[in-house]
C-alpha cells in the first residue's frame, strides 16, 4: 500500500472509533475512554483535524479527580456491559471525581496526555488559537503532574510511585510478574470479557486478573491514600518509563507555561533533583540497561524490556548509558522484530502474549523518540521506517508478533492508526 493510502486508511479507522468527544481504542475490545491511548490518538487526529484533536484532550481532562489525578478510563455510560471491570469496581473512585456525571476508574497512566497537549498545541499555525487552548488546559495539566509528584510521592525519592500494573499500560508484562507470584485472590471473579474477542492464549492470565482484580480492592478498602494502600500491598513500583514520561510531561508543561508568559511550574532545581533520583533508581549497571524498581523490597527489578529504551523519550536518562542501552537490547532482540517488548531470551518471552514479547507502535514511536535524544538519528530513522512496514504489511492492528509481525489483538486499533499518521507526517 503506498503511503497517501495507508494514510487514507489510518483516517478511516480513527474515523470508525470516534465516539463523539473522544476517540475509543477499539470498538468491541475497549469500549470506553483511555487516558494514554487518547494522549497518542490525539497526534494523529492533530495532522487533519486540530479542533478535533483538541477535544480529544479536553474530554479526558474533563474526568479528572478533585486531587488532580487523570484516571486511567473514563467510563461511556452505554456500552458498560461490554467491558470488565466497570464503574462498579471502582465504587469509592466516584466520589473523587470533580464532574458528578463522569465515571471513571482509581488509577492514572503515564502523563502523556501533557506531551500531547504541547505537541498538538504547536501543529496550530494560529497563535491566538493555539495559545488560547494551553491557557484553557494548564491548570489541569499542571494538576496532574503535581498529583504524580506529591500524591504518588514515598519518602526518600521525588520519583513516581505506581500502585497498579494497569497504570503502566504494560499489564502482564513480566517486569510485574512479582504481582501474580504474591498470589492475591480478589473476593469476587466475575467472568472476564476480554477474551471474547481475543484468543485466551494471547491475553494475560487468569492468575494475572487475580492480582489486577485484588489490588482494586486494597486500592478501594484505602479509599485511594497511598500510606494505607501501602500497608496491605505487595505491589507498589518506580515504573521506568511512568518516571521518564512524567519528567517529560513536566518539562513538556513548563514549556508551555513560558508559551503563555507564566513562571515555570516546576523549577529546573526540582527537575535536576528528579534526574538524579532517576539515574540511582533506575540504571542497572550489570544489564546496562535502565530497569524498573521495587518499593515493597526496595530493590530493582533487573530485568531488560523494551520499557527502559522507551525511557529515553522522557529525556531525562543520560544519553551515553542511552547508546549502551541501545545496543545491548539490539544484541538481545536477535531474530525478532524491532522493538519487541521483551527479548527472546528471557524465559518469559512470548511473540504474541501481550505485553510479554510482541512489538507495539507506540512503543516503536517512543522509542525512536529516545534515540534521536541520545544522538542516535538514524537508528531512529530506521526503526520509523520499519514501524511503518509493519502496519503497511499487517494493517492497524492492536499489536504484532514480534516474530512474523503478524496482526495480533483486535484490529482496526486507534493508536496504531494515530501514531502512523504522525510518522507519516514527519516522513522526509
Ligand atoms: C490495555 O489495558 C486494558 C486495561 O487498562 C485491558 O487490557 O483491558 C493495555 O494495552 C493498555 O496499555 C491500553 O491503554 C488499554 C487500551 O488500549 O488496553
Amino acid at each position: 500500500m503506498p503511503d497517501p493510502q495507508l494514510e487514507a486508511a489510518a483516517r478511516a479507522v480513527l474515523l470508525a472509533n470516534d465516539a463523539g468527544t473522544w476517540t475509543v481504542p477499539s470498538r468491541v475490545q475497549y469500549p470506553h475512554q483511555w487516558n494514554w491511548d487518547s494522549a497518542f490518538i490525539s497526534l494523529g487526529i492533530a495532522t487533519y483535524d486540530w479542533d478535533r484533536a483538541v477535544i480529544e484532550i479536553e474530554s479526558m481532562l474533563a474526568a479528572r479527580w478533585r486531587e488532580g489525578m487523570v484516571p486511567h478510563v473514563r467510563y461511556d455510560p452505554e456500552p458498560l456491559a461490554d467491558y470488565f471491570p466497570g464503574p462498579d469496581r471502582w465504587p469509592r473512585a466516584q466520589g473523587h471525581v470533580e464532574d458528578p456525571a463522569a465515571r471513571t476508574s482509581g488509577i492514572t497512566n503515564p502523563p502523556v496526555l501533557v506531551t500531547a497537549a504541547l505537541l498538538v498545541g504547536r501543529r496550530q499555525p494560529d497563535r491566538e488559537g493555539r495559545l488560547a487552548f494551553w491557557r484553557r488546559t494548564f491548570p489541569e495539566l499542571r494538576a496532574f503532574i503535581e498529583y504524580l509528584a506529591h500524591d504518588r510521592r514515598l519518602p526518600g525519592a521525588p520519583l513516581v510511585a505506581m500502585v497498579h500494573p494497569w497504570e503502566s499500560g504494560w499489564d502482564n508484562s513480566p517486569r510485574w510478574d512479582h504481582l501474580r507470584a504474591a498470589g492475591l485472590r480478589p473476593r469476587q471473579r466475575p467472568s472476564r470479557l476480554d477474551t471474547h474477542h481475543v484468543i485466551a492464549a494471547d491475553r494475560p492470565t487468569d492468575a494475572d486478573y487475580d492480582g489486577y482484580l485484588a489490588l482494586i480492592e486494597l486500592l478501594e478498602a484505602a479509599d485511594y491514600n497511598l500510606t494505607e494502600f501501602l500497608a496491605s500491598s505487595p505491589f507498589c513500583v518506580y515504573d521506568v518509563l511512568m518516571d521518564a514520561l512524567w519528567y517529560r510531561a513536566a518539562s513538556d508543561l513548563n514549556e508551555i507555561a513560558c508559551e503563555l508568559g507564566e513562571p515555570e511550574p516546576v523549577p529546573q532545581g526540582r527537575l535536576s533533583e528528579f534526574r538524579a533520583a532517576f539515574e540511582e533508581y533506575h540504571w542497572d549497571p550489570d544489564l546496562g540497561q535502565y530497569v524498573d524498581w521495587d518499593c515493597v523490597i526496595q530493590r530493582r527489578i533487573s530485568r531488560p524490556t523494551a520499557a527502559g529504551l522507551c525511557a529515553l523519550a522522557g529525556g531525562c536518562a543520560s544519553p551515553d548509558r542511552g547508546r549502551v542501552a541501545w545496543n545491548r537490547y539490539r544484541e538481545l532482540q536477535t531474530g525478532a522484530l524491532p522493538v519487541c517488548t521483551v527479548p527472546p531470551g528471557d524465559p518469559a518471552f512470548d511473540a504474541r502474549r501481550y505485553w510479554r514479547g510482541p512489538v507495539w507502535v507506540h512503543v516503536n514511536w517512543l522509542v525512536a523518540g529516545g534515540l534521536e535524544r541520545c544522538g542516535m538519528p538514524d537508528e531512529a530513522a530506521r526503526l520509523r521506517r520499519q514501524t511503518l512496514d509493519t502496519v503497511q504489511r499487517s494493517g492497524f492492528a492492536e499489536y504484532f508478533d514480534s516474530i512474523t509481525g503478524a496482526a495480533c489483538g483486535v484490529d482496526g486499533f486507534s493508536w496504531t492508526a494515530a501514531l502512523t499518521l504522525d510518522l507519516l507526517s514527519h516522513e522526509p
